[in-house]
């Protein structure tokens, strides 16, 4: 066992046992003081408009990064070296998202949570080439939201996420630009990707999980040292006035419960795919892997005071949110946000139940007793018509359950109520061991019997080791 599986092995007790002190870097390589850097906040790639439409144009390319002081780490980001630009778009846009392969092998960049036809989805059936381009073109028509792109390359997802390729996709539409929100992107609205990483002695990202059997096989790539928007244990200033984090599990396999110190509570605001019908007073958020939660704090009276978030799982400091007097504006987040029966599906209308059993074989990881296989297609979907799916965890593994294309509404968690954080529009969701969550859909507008999309376990080693199917919208 080298030096650096002795560390991880070890790591994750250790880090439960230290606490909330930030003690966690212990167990790393690499010094690091905390909240010594401030967050950084991805650049806004807005388009330019070309005949009409918008395009935006992301370069997938190698670059070094330094999340520790005069160590060098080699890394992978889009129009730069690590993560992304984050991409603005209204509803309603015509859209082209032209992205070149820069790097020495195929890559494949999908659009998480995009309504889309499958063509343009970015899975592994439109990888592009080294050195190729290729233009993903189709009309936002979804609710205002934060989704996120990145890698989808056959077998190769879960390494090239890990590389650092990610970025945000914010929708915005009318209905939301109308609610009294805060939406200045940086000030008072923010994106946090979440993820957590492993370093080799010599500042190379360590990465454990090929294909073999061991732990991080099993479990899924678990770091040891936390990055929030690439950046080691950073701070955030931020206005004494209400502040909205736009929260995303940007991890391969670690499952967030994030939690404000002093029993401070937020408002959750939105779910994957849409605002929620009305906020949700929380005090904590889980968010497993590509969840997403908008959750807005109300710091007005907290000029001076600061705040740690943290993930109580396994005691990772995360953020620390410092509060300035600088508020120059003031928002009123309501309690009501929006109505979302024209695009829940009606479950009393639904034709069908699939059911998806999550599951072991021989140490590989299953669906329906299948592992992946980019050749078959094992479901077809009609188009427009309502849907039940249940997908069942046999397993004693945590698994989570991401589809492509559409959003579905829970309506079922095992013999419990479902959250009501949960209540809203979602690309993913968290499935317990030996639990099981009924989901309703509809798949709507785009047709391709021969382009299929994915339904899959978002634990990345989980997919790259087969827990992935394919299906057709007819
Ligand atoms: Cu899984």
């Amino acid at each position: 066992m080298t030096r650096r599986g002795f560390i991880k092995l070890s790591g994750i007790t250790a880090i439960a046992l230290s606490g909330c002190s930030g003690d966690y870097l212990g167990v790393s390589d690499f010094e690091s003081k905390p909240f010594s850097s401030a967050l950084s906040i991805p650049p806004e790639l807005k388009g330019t408009l070309v005949n009409g439409k918008k395009l935006y144009k992301l370069n997938a390319q190698d670059g070094l990064s330094h999340f520790f002081e005069n160590i060098t780490t080699p890394t992978r980001g889009l129009n730069g070296a690590l993560l992304g630009p984050t991409i603005r778009v209204d509803d309603g846009d015509e859209v082209d998202f032209e992205v070149t392969n820069s790097l020495n092998e195929p890559l494949a960049l999908h659009w998480h949570g995009m309504h889309l036809p499958a063509k343009m989805d970015g899975n592994a059936h439109q990888e592009i080439a080294s050195k190729q381009k290729w233009t993903s073109s189709f009309t936002i028509n979804q609710k205002a939201c934060t989704n996120w792109y990145h890698p989808h390359t056959h077998k190769k997802t879960a390494q090239h996420v890990y590389q650092g390729m990610a970025g945000f996709i914010i929708i915005n539409d009318k209905e939301s630009d109308a609610i009294d929100l805060p939406k200045t992107y940086g000030v008072d609205d923010i994106p946090i990707v979440i993820q957590d990483r492993s370093f080799n002695d010599d500042g190379t990202l360590f990465y454990s999980a090929g294909s073999g059997m061991g732990m991080s096989s099993m479990r899924g790539m678990l770091g040891d040292v936390i990055i929030v928007n690439g950046v080691v244990n950073p701070y955030l200033e931020v206005p004494n006035k209400e502040v909205r984090l736009r929260i995303l599990n940007g991890s391969n396999a670690r499952f967030y419960t994030l939690k404000l110190n002093n029993n401070k509570s937020f408002k959750q605001i939105a779910s994957d795919n849409a605002l929620l019908e009305s906020s949700v007073e929380m005090s904590e958020v889980k968010l497993t892997t590509a969840e997403r939660a908008e959750i807005v704090i109300d710091f007005t009276n907290d000029a001076g005071k600061e705040f740690i978030l943290s993930d109580i799982d396994a005691g990772f400091d995360i953020l620390k949110i410092k509060v300035s007097k600088n508020a120059t504006s003031t928002t009123k987040t309501p309690s009501k946000l929006i109505d979302l029966s024209s695009v829940i599906a009606d479950k009393t209308q639904a034709v069908k139940t699939r059911v998806f059993e999550l599951n072991m074989r021989q140490m590989r990881f299953t669906i329906n007793g299948k592992l992946f296989d980019k050749d078959r297609i094992d479901e077809t979907i009609n188009v427009d018509e309502v849907e039940i799916w249940e997908i069942k965890n046999l397993s004693n593994m945590v698994h989570n359950f991401h589809m492509h294309a559409t959003h579905f509404h829970i309506i079922q968690r095992s013999d419990r109520e479902v959250p009501l954080n949960e209540r809203g529009l979602k690309d993913t969701v968290f499935v317990p061991p030996k639990e099981s969550v009924k989901v309703v859909l509809v798949m709507r507008d785009y047709t391709d019997s021969k382009s299929p999309y994915m339904y899959h376990c978002h634990i990345l080693e989980h997919e790259n080791a087969g827990m992935m199917g394919q299906f057709v919208v007819v």
